[in-house]
């Protein structure tokens, strides 16, 4: 009797270990789990065997129990070995199937940026007038009438004062007495560091001015930068000579000339041209067959201007200039729409 359960028990542990292994080797963990149930679990085959234990006669049961204790102690054990073995060839296949390679670049999920065209000529001019000896200051954006128009001896009635020309800004409840614009110019800054410097001074200014004005060629806010040079025994001759200068790093060897202008804050004051940079003088669409084209405004500081900073113009003559950035730009890269530079269109700053 325990013969033939003994031979049966043999039978079931080596079918069960030739499937195990052929599972085992397949890597199929489904299969493993499945020989797991159809053995071990409650209807498995050796749980039925077990059960027909019962009908055993009493004497035999212990040392058949023993039998059948061993072979489930035997396939349990290998059917966890075994479950194991196969969750540990299953990490090791994902681990290989997904390996990052770390020497590949990496994606960019911003583009690089890059320094606006307008602010390119900005830097380029703060370095140029350093090497000249100029320092670099700014004021407010928002400025009162009085540094704006009225320390600039622009009369009451100027045209740069009405409406149509300047943004007039309404100002904050309790002030009512002050006059407030978007400055027009940078002018303002240089009122406002002779009067907290004092003079001597050489400055530049360059930043945002706004004015009513909008078409191809002018924009309600565009870059201007200006410059101021005070000092005794300053002439007309440190103005040219200042201007050639810059103007030739800016731009290489092109001659300049000085035409007779007006600005109330300046006498005498000049229009600065240079040769044309398309057509060095020859005569084009640019230059309007002139040869020549405007670059900037300049002139001997006016006394009234100094005496409203609280300088001494008895003591000291000065000369001051202003130039638009943009225009600058527009030149540089032959660019024939303003706007182009403040609508941050990358399709088009990507190709300056
Ligand atoms: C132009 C002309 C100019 C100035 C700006 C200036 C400033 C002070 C005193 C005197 Cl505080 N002058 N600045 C002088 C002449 C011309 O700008 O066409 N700019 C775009």
């Amino acid at each position: 009797m325990i013969e033939g359960l003994r031979a049966d028990l043999d039978a079931l542990r080596a079918d069960f270990e030739a499937q195990l292994s052929a599972a085992r080797g397949a890597d199929n963990d489904e299969e493993v789990q499945r020989l797991r149930s159809s053995f071990l679990g409650p209807k498995g085959r050796l749980t039925l065997l077990l059960r027909g234990l019962g009908q055993l006669p009493p004497e035999a049961r212990p040392e058949a129990g023993r039998l059948a204790n061993v072979v489930r102690e035997a396939l349990t054990r290998a059917v966890t070995e075994a479950e194991g073995a196969v969750a540990a060839a299953r990490r090791a296949r994902a681990l290989t199937e997904t390996r990052v390679d770390l020497s590949l670049p990496g994606r960019r999920s911003h583009p690089r940026g890059a320094v606006h065209p307008t602010n390119r000529v900005v830097r380029e001019l703060v370095d140029l007038f350093a090497e000249l000896g100029f320092a670099v200051a700014s004021g407010p954006e928002v400025e009162l009438d009085w540094y704006n128009f009225e320390a600039l001896n622009f009369p009451p009635d100027h045209p740069a004062r009405d409406m149509q020309d300047t943004f007039f800004v309404k100002p904050p409840p309790g002030r009512k007495d002050k006059e407030l614009v978007l400055r027009t110019h940078t002018s303002p800054v240089q009122i406002r560091s002779m009067m907290t410097q004092g003079v001597p001074i050489r400055a530049i200014m360059p930043g945002r001015v706004y004015r009513c004005d909008s078409d191809a060629t002018h924009s309600p806010m565009f870059h201007q930068i200006e410059g101021l040079c005070v000092d005794e025994g300053i002439s007309f001759a440190h103005l040219k000579g200042v201007m050639q200068s810059f103007l030739n790093a800016l731009f290489g060897a092109r001659a300049v000339r000085f035409r007779p202008s007006f600005f109330p804050f300046v006498e005498p004051g000049a229009e600065v041209d240079m040769q044309c940079v398309l057509c060095d003088g020859a005569g084009c669409r640019l230059c309007k067959q002139t040869g020549w084209i405007e670059i900037l405004g300049a002139g001997m500081v006016h006394p009234n201007v100094l005496e409203a900073a609280g300088v001494d113009s008895e003591r000291y003559t000065g000369f001051a200039f202003g130039l638009g950035i943009d225009r600058i730009g527009m030149l540089r890269h032959a660019i024939d729409d303003l706007g182009h530079l403040f609508r941050s269109d990358l399709r088009f700053l990507e190709q300056i």
